[in-house]
């Protein structure tokens, strides 16, 4: 927490700085402000795929949906996730549905949200997919990573 708490007070001090001082500084001082704000655009958090399982067993030709947690720590609220925003899988599948509960049974209120499989594009052999998505109000977008399994589609024929 106090590592994002003092990213912010840099940028906003990056801000003021630049917003109060002529445009033609701006510049000059670039590659330090670039640096920055790469270093600072996006918050990582706890994801779990699938909780209560490991390894995540993703069949990608199935047509269910895959739950994914996005877990409350010390340094984060996942109740402050605007679940509108989420985006998840390298096709950026938005859920289709989501609920605040205690997903890891340790007294604080998680974000679980359910993902179609087929929108995910999670592909055979992939090991990891990943979230992002954007707070309710002002603060830092968020990304999480966790590992899957994919698993070969059931024979159908
Ligand atoms: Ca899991
Ligand atoms: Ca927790
Ligand atoms: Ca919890």
């Amino acid at each position: 927490m106090k590592g994002i708490l003092f990213s912010l007070i840099v940028l906003a001090a990056v801000i003021s700085v630049a917003g109060a001082g002529a445009f033609a500084y701006f510049s000059d001082s670039e590659s330090s402000i670039g640096n920055i704000f790469t270093a600072a655009t996006s918050i990582e958090v706890e994801i779990d795929i699938k909780p209560g399982s490991n390894p995540n067993s993703i069949n990608p030709d199935s047509k269910g949906v895959i739950p994914v947690a996005i877990l409350t720590t010390a340094a984060f609220n996942a109740s402050t996730v605007d679940p509108a925003t989420v985006l998840f899988g390298p096709d950026e599948a938005q859920a289709e549905h989501w609920a605040i509960e205690d997903v890891d049974s340790d007294g604080d209120e998680d974000m679980i949200l359910h993902f179609r499989t087929q929108d995910t594009g999670i592909k055979a052999g992939d090991t990891e997919a990943e979230l992002t998505g954007k707070p309710l109000l002002d603060g830092w977008p968020i990304h999480g990573t966790d590992s899957v399994r994919t698993v070969p589609p059931h024979k159908r024929k």
